[in-house]
């Protein structure tokens, strides 16, 4: 059974992951409106990755008994200047949100909850791949400058990134199977 004050923090988190996800879609419609289509991939991919993180944890709140609240999401930003605008926003919130989850152990430490303690290390290895990918892109769309081929093949392979769940979740559990869905895959 979650304390009271891990069950708040969790939500807390939970709201954060819904936000990324908000922010992200944000900056997949914004390379939609550049005609950027490949980076737009990339974005609603990784929107899509971040409400797979934030249902896991409401998810969790639930299966040890808490109680999920849903909090309101804060509205982000709509417009970058530049790719290379773009993805530093990236960096910098996943930066900021490895910080959250540390803190988060913190509470799950301090409350001596070390069931949550170690649900929470799946996310810490999943801010270390995320910080890690887009600083990969960072470098490449710094690199590609205003080079408008380099550019274009940069778009083109970030078309090329697809959507995975995690291994035993079910975004719908109520039912048992999914029929013809596709997240976050660029559609030709
Ligand atoms: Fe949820 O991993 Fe990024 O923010």
């Amino acid at each position: 059974m979650l304390s009271e004050k891990m069950t708040e923090a969790l939500n807390g988190q939970a709201n954060r992951e819904l936000y990324s996800s908000y922010l992200y879609l944000s900056m997949s419609a914004y390379f939609e409106s550049v005609k950027m289509k490949g980076f737009a991939n990339w974005m609603r991919v990784q929107a899509g990755e971040e409400l797979v993180h934030g249902m896991k944890m409401y998810d969790y709140v639930i299966a040890t008994g808490g109680r999920a609240r849903m909090l309101a999401i804060e509205a982000p930003q709509f417009a970058w200047a530049s790719p290379v605008d773009a993805f530093q926003h990236v960096y910098n919130h996943e930066r900021i949100v490895t910080g959250l989850i540390r803190g988060l152990v913190g509470v799950a430490v301090s409350e001596k909850d070390e069931a949550t303690k170690n649900f929470l290390q799946w996310y810490l290895d999943e801010q270390v791949e995320e910080e890690e990918s887009s600083d990969m892109v960072l470098k490449k769309v710094k690199a590609a400058g205003s080079n408008q081929s380099a550019l274009a093949l940069a778009d083109k392979e970030l078309g090329q990134r697809g959507f995975k769940f995690p291994r035993g979740f079910q975004i719908f559990p109520y039912s048992a199977k999914l029929e013809g869905a596709t997240i976050g895959s660029l559609k030709k």
